[in-house]
């Protein structure tokens, strides 16, 4: 069997971690790892799956012979050493969204774009965690019965943000009844003029506003949906949310699909066909899914599923997934196992 040398670039963080995890419990054919990140972590010494790995600071030489980079640093890291990668001959899976809407750059979820793939340039980006999990749901709607509007609102867990905030909304939840004072530092975002704490709380902003009203998560929701469908027609419009769940995204999706008379029981049907799916949607037994059951599952789960009371092509269902695995690190292992699959893991088989 052909085995791979791989770099993961972040592999201290929230993201990172799970990456190693993956590639480890799915067995990718590893001939080397590499672990990357910034000067703060190099020689730190982390555990998975029984085995000792040390950090080294990643740099240009860092991708020599490097066959698969996974990249999850921040957007101005990739910038500057994706392209390093890349000239070394590696295939780039990028989880920030420096290139996610370039053109020439494949947005993948396997399960509803792997065709992308074919025309990959060394760089496949991988799309925001919100994204892929309703684009996976809803791709097999709009396979059986076209999809002209989506209207989501998200419920995101704060490991979204990252391991600091993760830290930041146990630390809060401990202090809380003794009101110790508000130590938020990491959200909204870790770089904003205002800080508000998440432990009982829910923050309507996730990333930066822009002049229209919108934050930069809720872009990426509706820019990539519409790249990773291939369909500029569709309509779609989200409000982000981050409440205190250490992991899983949920969402509360509005759809309207492309025919009339179609049932709810039609629609549950066709998305429980549906690779990586699970439908858990039994309102008599109280059954739906919820983030804490989704927590380490690769399986992205869809419940309330119900017809719209007054539009004929309305639906309304309920999405949830683990963020750091379907959302990243998972669908980045995807991205690679699939590469592999179809023997275009190098740019130059194309
Ligand atoms: P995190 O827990 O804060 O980890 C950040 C990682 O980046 C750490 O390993 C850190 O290393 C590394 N890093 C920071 N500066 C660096 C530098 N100059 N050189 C090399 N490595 C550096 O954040 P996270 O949640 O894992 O997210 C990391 C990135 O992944 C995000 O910025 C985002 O672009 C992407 N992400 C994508 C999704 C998605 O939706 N697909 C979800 C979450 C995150 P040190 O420990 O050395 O600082
Ligand atoms: O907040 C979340 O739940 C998801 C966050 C994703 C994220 C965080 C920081 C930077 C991203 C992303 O992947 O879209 C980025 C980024 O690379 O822009």
């Amino acid at each position: 069997m052909q085995t791979y040398n791989v770099a993961i670039v972040g592999a201290s963080g929230a993201v990172g971690a799970k990456i190693l995890d993956k590639l480890i419990e799915r067995s990718f054919p590893i001939r080397s790892i590499k672990l990357l990140a910034s000067s703060r972590s190099a020689g730190t010494v982390i555990q998975a799956a029984g085995r000792l790995f040390t950090i080294e600071e990643a740099k240009p030489e860092s991708f020599q012979d490097i066959d698969f980079a996974f990249f999850s640093a921040g957007g101005a890291i990739s910038e500057v050493l994706a392209p390093e990668a890349i000239r070394r001959g590696a295939a780039v899976i990028d989880n920030t969204s420096a290139f996610r809407m370039d053109a020439n750059v494949p947005l993948v979820v396997p399960e509803v774009n792997p065709q992308a793939l074919r025309n990959h340039r060394g760089l496949i980006a991988n799309p925001n965690c919100s994204t892929i999990q309703m684009v996976a749901a809803l791709n097999p709607v709009k396979e059986a019965y076209g999809l002209e509007r989506i209207i989501v609102s998200t419920y995101q867990a704060v490991s979204g943000a990252g391991a600091d905030a993760i830290l930041e909304l146990k630390s809060q939840s401990r202090q809380f009844d003794s009101r110790a004072g508000n130590t938020a530092a990491q959200l909204p975002t870790a770089g904003s003029e205002r800080h508000y704490p998440i432990a009982f709380n829910v923050i309507p902003q996730i990333d930066v506003f822009d002049s229209k009203g919108y934050t930069k998560e809720e872009w990426k929701m509706i820019n990539e949906t519409k790249k990773i469908l291939a369909d500029e027609s569709i309509s779609v419009s989200a409000t982000c949310v981050r409440l205190p769940v250490v992991t899983g995204h949920s969402e509360s999706v509005y759809i309207e699909i492309g025919q009339d008379g179609v049932s709810a029981e039609q629609l549950r049907r066709k998305i429980a066909e549906a690779k990586g799916i699970i439908v858990q949607d039994d309102p008599a037994k109280q059954e739906y899914p919820m983030p804490l059951a989704a927590e380490n599952q690769d399986a992205v789960f869809v419940g309330r599923i119900r017809k719209d009371p007054d539009h004929p092509r309305g639906f309304h269902l309920w999405i949830v997934a683990d963020n750091l695995l379907k959302g990243a690190a998972l669908n980045s292992v995807q991205i690679a196992e699939k590469l592999i699959e179809d023997g275009i893991h190098s740019r130059n088989d194309n």
